[in-house]
């Protein structure tokens, strides 16, 4: 029984609760078996298939969606695909693939920049429509969310200002191209309790984001705050003071674990 998950698991990887998980094998979606006590166990493999086959699906038709409808549209997907995942944490990691297809037609030359641009600014839109409208308990956790300097790529930050505020996190949307020095002010004035930047794909100056890196380091270890590094980017991948972070879930069990929900 040792590689097999229990529902609780099952959900914490799908960013689920354990009721969606029994709602998955009770269709038939996710194979299970069932312990002499009752309790059901999942195969790791079998999980990881469902949950790539439940994220994969529909991805090209999203990117479709985006490019095509109104804001209106966008936004009533997203709520669509909230339902059917489980959870806006999943929501965001379909979205990552959805962004990355995005990224490949542009390539291929299937779209063409400002189709491109349209599409972005709709989903941002709608992203912070669905987040602002999440409501927050009084006195909840901040988390400053800014990219890198020189960096446009704002989307990431918009997928982790949504699951952190399905965590009952507040945000602050400092957003595109932040001077790290500024940053770096919010620390030492403690006006957040972590500090999340951002640093795209296109972001391959790894002496430049060393810099920022550091600066940002010195000034969140000696105020207590929290740093975040995520994205694609050429981050340090140990940096001195500090977490590099590549995919949203993990970040999003830190602020849970920060904000004292184990
Ligand atoms: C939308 C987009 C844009 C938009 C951005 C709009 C916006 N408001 O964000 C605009 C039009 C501005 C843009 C501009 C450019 N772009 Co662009 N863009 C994209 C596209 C299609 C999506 C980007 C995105 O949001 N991705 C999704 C993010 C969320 O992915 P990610 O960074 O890998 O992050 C993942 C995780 O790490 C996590 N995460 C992200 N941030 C954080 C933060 C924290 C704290 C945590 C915990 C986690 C986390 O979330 C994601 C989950 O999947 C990508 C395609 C792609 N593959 O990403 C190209 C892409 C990144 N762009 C690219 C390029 C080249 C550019 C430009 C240089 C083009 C140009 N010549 O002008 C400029 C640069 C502008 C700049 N100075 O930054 C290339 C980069 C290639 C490379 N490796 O060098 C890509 C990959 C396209 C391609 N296929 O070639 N772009």
């Amino acid at each position: 029984m040792d590689d097999l998950l229990s529902t609780i698991e099952v959900g914490k990887l799908a960013g689920v609760g354990p009721t969606a998980v029994k709602r998955w094998t009770d269709q038939g979606l996710l194979p299970c078996v069932k312990t002499a006590g009752g309790h059901r166990r999942f195969e790791r493999s079998e999980v990881r298939r469902f949950l790539d086959g439940l994220r994969g699906a529909g991805v090209s038709s999203l990117v479709d969606l985006m490019l095509h409808t109104d804001g209106l549209g966008m936004e009533a997907r997203l709520l669509t695909e909230r339902s059917r995942l489980g959870s806006w944490l999943a929501v965001t990691e379909m979205l990552g693939r959805a962004l990355a297809e995005m990224g490949e037609r542009w390539r291929a030359g299937t779209v063409s920049i400002v189709q491109e641009h349209v599409a972005s600014e709709r989903l941002h839109r709608a992203l912070a429509r669905i987040s602002e409208a999440l409501p927050l308990a009084p006195g909840a956790p901040r988390c400053l969310l800014a990219c890198a300097e020189g960096d446009r790529h704002s989307l990431g930050l918009s997928l982790v200002e949504l699951a952190l505020r399905e965590a009952g996190w507040s945000t602050l949307w400092a957003g595109q191209d932040t001077p790290a020095e500024d940053l770096a002010e919010v620390a030492r004035q403690r006006a957040a309790e972590v500090i999340a930047v951002t640093a795209s794909a296109a972001n391959v100056d790894e002496v430049g984001l060393a810099r920022q890196a550091d600066v940002l380091g010195k000034a969140c270890a000696g105020a207590g705050v929290e740093l975040a590094l995520g994205g694609s980017g050429a981050w340090p991948e140990s940096p001195a003071f500090g977490n590099r972070f590549r995919g949203i879930a993990p970040f999003v069990a830190r602020a849970r674990e920060l904000a004292g929900e184990g």
